[in-house]
C-alpha cells in the first residue's frame, strides 16, 4: 500500500529513477512498512517510561490496540529522560517507520527533532502530552487530556467541599518539572480554587509523577507544616506514597489530610473507596485505539483534527465502589 503521497510535481523522470533502484515502489523517502509496499504499517512509539500506574496502563494498551490494528509497533521506554526521546525518535528516522508517535516527557526543547522527522516525511502524533512548539506543522495531531480542566475539576471539587471553612492549607504534589499535565494541573487547580480564598496553597513542589517522590516530598511537608488540610497530587501515585507519609506520622488520611489525586487508575481508585483518598479526577491512559486510528489517517495522507480531546470523568467515594469491579486497569 503505497502510503506516502508522492508530491504531484515529481516528473516521470524521478519517479522512472525511484523505480529504477527501489523495490519498483515509487514509495516517498522516509518510508518503510506498508508505505514501501509492505502489509503493515510500521509505528514508532517513544514512550516517557514507567513512572506510574497510568504510564504502564497506557503503555499496555497502546501495545494492545496496535496488535489489534495490524500495526507494527516498535517501542521504547525512556525512563523519563528527554535524550532517551530524542534518541528513539531519532532511531525511528534512521528505520524509516511510516509514523512516529510519543508521550513528550516535557514540553520544550523538541523542535529540532520534530524537523528532522517533518524533512524525513514521516509524519508526527502527540499523544498524552504537548509540545510548547510554535510550529504546528511538525506534528498531525495531539491526543490527549485537557490537562487544565482536570485541575480544574479538582480546585471546583475543594472549593465545594470547602464552605464554611475559615481557612484551608492545600499542600500541592506537582508532576514531573515542565511536563504538561504538571504545568496545566496547577494552573486549572489555582484558577478554580480563586472562588474561595480561604483555600491556600502554603506549599507545592514536584514528586515527579513517582510514588516515592510523593511520599519523600509530603515526609517533608508534614515536618515543615503542622497545619495541612489537603493534599492535591497530580497523580494518584503521588497521592499513595503521601498516605503512606501521613500515616507514618501518626494522621489519618481522608479524615486529618484529605487528599484529592488526578488518573483514577486502579490502587488510586482502591484508596478512594476506602476513604483514603477523598476525591478522583479520571485521565484515561487508554488511548490507544484512537491513536492507531489517527495514525492509519495520517499514513493514507487522509486529513485529522489538529487535537482530538479524550472523554473523562469524576469519581467520589461511592462512585468509586460501585465503578471498581469494571475497571479495565
Ligand atoms: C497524564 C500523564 C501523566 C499521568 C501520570 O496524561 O502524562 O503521566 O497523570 C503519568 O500518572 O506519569
Amino acid at each position: 500500500m503505497l502510503n506516502k503521497i508522492l508530491p504531484v510535481a515529481v516528473s516521470a523522470v524521478a519517479l522512472a529513477a525511484l523505480s529504477a533502484c527501489g523495490s519498483g515502489s515509487a514509495a516517498a523517502p522516509g518510508s518503510s512498512g506498508a508505505a514501501a509496499g509492505g502489509d503493515a504499517i510500521v509505528m514508532g512509539f517513544a514512550q516517557v517510561g514507567a513512572e506510574s500506574g497510568w504510564r504502564t496502563a497506557n503503555t499496555k494498551n497502546v501495545q494492545e490496540s496496535a496488535k489489534t490494528a495490524g500495526i507494527e509497533l516498535k517501542f521504547s521506554d525512556a525512563q523519563q529522560k528527554q535524550e532517551n526521546q530524542i534518541k528513539a525518535i531519532r532511531s525511528y528516522i534512521q528505520q524509516k517507520v511510516d509514523v512516529i508517535a510519543f508521550s513528550p516527557v516535557v514540553e520544550t526543547g523538541w523542535d529540532t527533532v520534530l524537523l528532522e522527522a517533518k524533512r524525513a516525511n514521516i509524519p508526527v502524533i502527540l499523544t498524552d502530552r504537548a509540545v510548547d512548539s510554535e510550529d504546528k506543522t511538525l506534528y498531525k495531531t495531539f491526543l490527549g487530556s485537557d490537562f487544565v480542566l482536570e485541575g480544574k475539576k479538582a480546585g471546583e471539587w475543594l472549593v465545594e467541599n470547602s464552605k464554611g471553612e475559615s481557612a484551608v492549607n492545600v499542600v500541592e504534589l506537582q508532576g514531573t518539572t515542565g511536563a504538561a499535565p504538571a504545568i496545566d494541573r496547577k494552573e486549572g487547580f489555582a484558577e478554580a480554587i480563586k472562588a474561595a480564598p480561604q483555600i491556600k496553597v502554603i506549599a507545592s513542589q514536584t514528586g515527579d509523577f513517582t510514588r516515592s517522590g510523593g511520599k519523600q516530598v509530603m515526609e517533608a511537608f508534614l515536618k515543615s507544616n503542622p497545619d495541612i488540610d489537603v493534599v492535591y497530587a497530580h497523580n494518584d501515585d503521588m497521592g499513595l506514597g503521601a498516605i503512606e507519609a501521613i500515616e507514618a506520622a501518626g494522621k489519618v488520611p481522608g479524615k486529618d489530610i484529605k487528599i484529592i489525586t488526578v488518573d483514577a487508575v486502579h490502587d488510586g481508585m482502591q484508596a478512594l473507596a476506602d476513604g483514603k483518598i477523598s476525591y478522583i479526577v479520571e485521565c484515561s491512559p487508554l488511548l490507544g485505539d484512537q491513536l492507531m486510528d489517527l495514525a492509519k489517517k495520517v499514513v493514507a495522507g487522509e486529513s485529522v483534527p489538529e487535537r482530538v480531546v479524550t472523554e473523562e470523568t469524576t469519581f467520589t467515594q461511592e462512585q468509586a465502589k460501585t465503578a471498581l469491579p469494571q475497571r479495565k486497569y
